[in-house]
């Protein structure tokens, strides 16, 4: 005899909004009507972007305003201003051979220094390439920096064997940088768990973790949030979204609605926010770092600037958008110029503060550039070193030396060879 079981043990749970009641096991009313949907806002409007103050800088009536007082402020401007100031000498450093590569962050100076004034300094920040402000917001100093893109003695991210940008301090709580785009997201997720795990950091600390919008793309992106939606731990992740990947467009890196449309998809709080404006970034920042302590799960923030400089110094970007376009953005959206005329406005900054800070910040870095620029690098040895832990395996032990070998055969002969030997603190005499 037939008997309906089914129809007794799957009970529809009853919907107090629908007559058809919920799927089981699941929120998901039944609805009779087909209707499709392509927007994470119920509406066809575009998810809104968070900002307190105008384009000149005036608070926006309503605002949700950050708590700030005047020497926060100054100290916010004073790490914006020092940013490009060192982007510009390292970029023409770059230009003159000194250095073999720079990335800089002009136009999003509101975006990393408003991130970086946000989180706890203990904070673990794993970053894409062009979070350096948030390095010198915790006091990495400028000397640090140019030991790092000059490589030499005093880098102490990874004594001269990175790429310059490359920085990496654990003094700092800044994971270093590795270029393969998106490789620190899911890290992040495993960061955040890690302090989760940990009794003396759980509920004080969380990863915070940046990339692009075009970082976005990698499959590494996916993984990362499923990893951070699903096993749940404090971890942030800040989207930079500036209007292009190297050459491609954002227009062309996604067709659905920026970054931000994909952390409900992963059952993630997710904010958007102004990112040329300071103080949005910070009590936006603010507040998503709350939120993932106290949740212990993850947050999403994407912060919308523009990319004002060159992808790198590997990079042309006229060859691809309008000099105009650059120039207009500069001028009217600039993130610096903003957040100078609200503390004008403020009483907190004048015409003599500002001239005096240029050539203070000009004054440190073209210093640091030069002591730098004298120092050699590491001894050349110390290739070799700091590669595996415990006892040095063969395949090192072999290709030092075959470098020895190298060394007897053109070191003291062949010009290119002999340049850069000097270059080294004992010009290559370790390995000879
Ligand atoms: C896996 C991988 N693919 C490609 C590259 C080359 N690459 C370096 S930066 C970059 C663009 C990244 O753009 P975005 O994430 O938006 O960051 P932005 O440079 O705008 O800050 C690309 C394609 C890379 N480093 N790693
Ligand atoms: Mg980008």
């Amino acid at each position: 005899m037939f008997r309906p079981v089914l129809a007794r043990t799957i009970q529809p749970r009853r919907s107090l909004h629908t007559a058809l009641g919920n799927l089981p096991h699941t929120t998901s009313p039944l609805v009779s009507n087909l209707t499709f949907f392509n927007s994470v806002t119920g509406s066809n409007e575009s998810i809104p972007t968070f900002r307190v103050l105008d384009g000149v800088g005036k608070p926006v009536e309503g605002a949700q305003m950050p708590e700030i007082d005047q020497s926060l402020a100054r100290r916010l401007y004073e790490n914006m201003q020092l940013l490009p100031t060192l982007d510009t000498v390292l970029y023409n450093v770059q230009r003159q051979g000194k250095i073999s590569f720079h990335m800089t962050s002009h136009g999003e100076e509101g975006t990393i220094i408003g991130a970086a004034a946000a989180l706890d300094p203990e904070d673990e920040v794993l970053g894409q390439y062009r979070e350096m402000g948030v390095l010198l917001w915790r006091g990495f100093g400028i000397d640090n920096v140019m030991a790092q893109c000059f490589g030499n003695q005093e880098d102490t991210s990874g004594k001269g064997r990175q790429m310059p940008v490359h920085f990496g301090s654990p003094k700092h709580h800044f994971h270093t940088i590795s270029s393969p785009l998106a490789t620190q997201i899911p890290q992040a997720a495993g960061v955040g768990y890690a302090l989760k795990r940990s009794p003396e950091r759980r509920g004080r600390n969380i990863a915070a973790c940046f990339f692009g919008e075009g970082a976005a793309s990698e499959g590494d992106f996916h993984a990362g949030m499923l990893l951070a939606s699903t096993i749940p731990a404090p971890t942030l992740y800040i989207a930079r979204n500036n209007g292009f990947a190297i050459s491609t467009p954002s227009s062309e890196q996604y067709a659905g609605d920026g970054i931000a449309s994909r952390g409900p998809g992963y059952g993630i709080d997710t904010v958007r926010v102004d990112g040329n404006d300071v103080l949005a970034v910070l009590a936006g920042i603010r507040e998503a770092r709350r939120r993932t302590l106290e949740q212990g799960r993850a947050v999403l923030v994407e912060a919308m600037s523009y990319r004002v400089g060159h992808h790198s110094t590997s990079d042309d970007s006229f060859a691809y958008r309008q000099r105009s376009e650059v120039e207009d953005r500069k001028r009217i959206d600039n993130p610096i110029v903003r957040f100078r005329l609200f503390m004008e406005s403020q009483g907190w900054w004048n015409a003599d503060e500002e001239e005096a800070l240029k050539a203070r910040l000009k004054a440190d870095v073209m210093k640091a550039f030069k002591r730098a620029d004298a120092l050699p690098r590491c001894e050349l040895g110390e290739l070799f070193t700091d590669v595996y832990g415990g006892e040095e395996p063969w395949n090192i032990r072999e290709q030092r030396e075959e470098l020895k070998s190298l060394l007897k055969k053109y070191g003291s002969t062949w010009e290119p060879w002999k340049t850069e030997l000097g270059k080294f603190r004992s010009k290559g005499a370790d390995l000879i």
